[in-house]
């Protein structure tokens, strides 16, 4: 079956989740040739390049400006920390949050949730709190704030910076891990309750060495996670490095590694604090490492100018405070062109109808490839009451659907869709992680 140009119409007219400028951007990433951002040379590769950013900042030019060109994909810096959004217990407040959420939108970049659960920044009224009282309301805030931003984010930092320091691999003591052992893997269940569809990651710093008793331990539990079926699709290595915590030779080790789990890898708050030629190798370094591992999902740097960071004294960015590229910057950038681009397969399969089913049949069309994602498109018929089941194959994720409001199982794999009132025809994009298939489909009459 070919797309009618009124179903192609009526799709992009309904496209709620993607702005236009996201196709148009990537599309033109999906060339092999050498891309000038970092963004769309990340999205060469099939994946993404972010960076923090701070709502109170989106008011200064120079900044907005370089966030819009080079960068596809955003974490708030502060401001979906509990004692943001959760200021006061039980009242939630979302505005600086929403603005940076907003801003990503409308730009067509993607966004990653930082934090859920976290021994720091914790609001007054829950410093000093123990025990149950505090487990629930850790509980409550993580379905809160999941659910507020469903279908919004594409990855949640669910738990961040839970284990020691030093040698002994033993959990942080805070409030949270007093409550039990158990806080981290109920943290989790609970995001991906509310969420079924953002990716799930533990998040934390000086886990890059693999020879590290922090690195080791925290490999342990994800490993244990994923062994009893712990919710978890990701763990996010914040990588904030200098001279006396530089960027371990074994990176691509640590990083390997772990996605041998089963996880994707995230490098999250990336800075280096130095100059010139060995900063620039610095950041080459980590960049190579990402690239080394297919599931490296992305890289995001903590701030854009050096004079935006958390230690603007040791210059640990790529631009300078007045917003030039520095020699980091480029070395980035060429590591990423010179990285084997993803692209997508060149044939368009024909579409395929699957058997009658319960009364319906479905035609399943392929649509727009980019590097990283792919849409397709359901006709339906039979019946104007239908009920189609798609599903997909792990680690595909659904980042966008038209023309249907779907529910989802808690695997985030099976997705049933029903229609919305625009018709039989229905769509969406799947970010594919490296898996190409197409999703398999069943109807029947609702
Ligand atoms: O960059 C953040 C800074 O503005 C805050 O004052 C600080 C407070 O804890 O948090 C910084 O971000 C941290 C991130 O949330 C978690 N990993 C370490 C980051 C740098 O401290």
């Amino acid at each position: 079956m070919k797309l009618t140009s009124k179903s192609v119409s009526r799709a992009a007219l309904a496209f709620t989740v993607l702005a236009a400028t996201t196709a148009a951007t990537v599309l033109t990433a999906t060339s092999a040739s050498a891309a000038s951002t970092l963004g769309a040379s990340a999205a060469q590769t099939g994946r993404y390049f972010g960076t923090a950013v701070a709502a109170s900042r989106l008011g200064d030019a120079t900044y907005v400006g370089i966030l819009n060109r080079e960068f596809n994909m955003v974490t708030p810096e502060n401001e979906m920390k509990i004692d943001a959004t959760e200021p006061s217990q039980g009242r939630f407040s979302y505005s600086n949050a929403d603005r940076i959420v907003n801003h990503a939108r409308s730009q067509g970049m993607r966004v990653r949730g930082h934090t859920l659960a976290w021994h720091s920044q914790q609001p007054e009224w829950m410093r000093y709190m123990e025990g149950s009282s505090l487990r629930q309301a850790m509980l409550n805030h993580v379905t809160q704030v999941a659910s507020y931003y469903r279908g919004k984010i594409y990855a949640w930092d669910v738990v961040n910076e839970a284990f020691e320091d030093g040698s002994s691999g033993a959990r942080r003591n805070s409030n949270l891990q007093r409550t039990g052992n158990d806080w981290i893997e109920a943290a989790f269940r609970a995001a991906r309750a509310a969420d079924s569809n953002a990716k799930l990651c533990y998040n934390d710093y000086n886990i890059d060495n693999w020879s590290h008793a922090k690195t080791q331990a925290v490999y342990r539990m994800v490993q244990d996670f994923k062994s009893r079926g712990v919710p978890i699709d990701c763990v996010g290595f914040q990588a904030h490095f200098n001279s006396g915590n530089p960027v371990p030779s074994n990176y691509h080790t640590t990083l390997q590694n772990f996605a041998n789990l089963g996880v994707d890898v995230q490098i999250t708050e990336l800075d280096i604090e130095g100059s010139g030629s060995s900063q620039a190798q610095q950041y080459q370094g980590v960049t190579q490492a990402c690239l080394a591992v297919s599931r490296c999902n992305g890289i995001t740097v903590w701030g854009i100018r050096d004079s935006d960071s958390w230690r603007a004294s040791g210059t640990p960015l790529l631009f300078d405070n007045y917003g030039n590229k520095k020699a980091a910057y480029t070395s980035v950038l060429n590591v990423l062109n010179s990285g084997s681009p993803s692209t997508p397969p060149d044939t368009t399969e024909p579409p395929t109808t699957t058997p009658p089913g319960d009364g319906c049949t479905t035609t399943y069309a392929e649509g727009q490839k980019w590097g990283d994602r792919f849409n397709g498109q359901v006709t339906v018929s039979g019946s104007d009451n239908w009920v189609v089941t798609v599903t997909l194959q792990s680690p595909q994720r659904v980042i966008a659907t038209w023309n249907t409001s779907p529910t989802w199982d808690s695997s985030g794999l099976v997705m049933t869709a029903r229609p919305n009132g625009n018709g039989n025809v229905f769509g969406f994009t799947i970010q594919h992680n490296g898996n190409w298939s197409w999703p398999s489909l069943t109807c029947s009459v609702g």
